[in-house]
């Protein structure tokens, strides 16, 4: 009988550290805590186009009715600057309208975008606070 009893204090002994581990193991982070980079605010020119046809046909004129078809299909829009270096472009908070039928008219035109510049996993966007017509030079 006592040397069930032992056993028995064993076990329970066991259990008790493993427990602890246990919460011990869960109380450390996984990985190291992703440092939040602050989105730079930016104020960029560039043509109002569509991802589709910017990434699929570069070197094709697209036109305003095309882009307007493309991203009503579900491809976004995006603003591709004078290097010819493209940048998505999302809405600046969640539920906020991006292409407004104001911004649609202004597809395969000069703009300015002003917003916060974003990068992730290879992706470049700039949540968009404005996109209006560029100043004519
Ligand atoms: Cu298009």
């Amino acid at each position: 009988m006592h040397g069930y009893k032992r056993t028995a204090w064993l076990w329970m002994a066991t259990a008790i550290a493993a427990l602890a581990f246990v919460a011990y193991a869960a109380e450390q982070p996984k990985s190291e805590p992703k440092t939040e980079k602050k989105a730079e605010a930016v104020a960029m020119e560039g043509t109002l186009a569509c991802a589709m046809c910017s990434l699929s046909m570069p070197d094709m004129a697209c036109t305003k009715e095309c882009c307007q078809t493309c991203t009503k299909t579900g491809s976004p829009a995006v603003l591709k600057d004078a290097k010819g270096q493209l940048y998505l472009l999302l809405p600046s908070e969640h539920g906020k309208e991006l292409l407004t039928d104001e911004v649609k008219g202004l597809f395969q035109e000069q703009v300015v975008v002003k917003g916060k510049l974003v990068e992730n996993g290879g992706l470049r966007g700039i949540l968009a606070e404005s996109i209006t017509k560029a100043p004519a030079k």
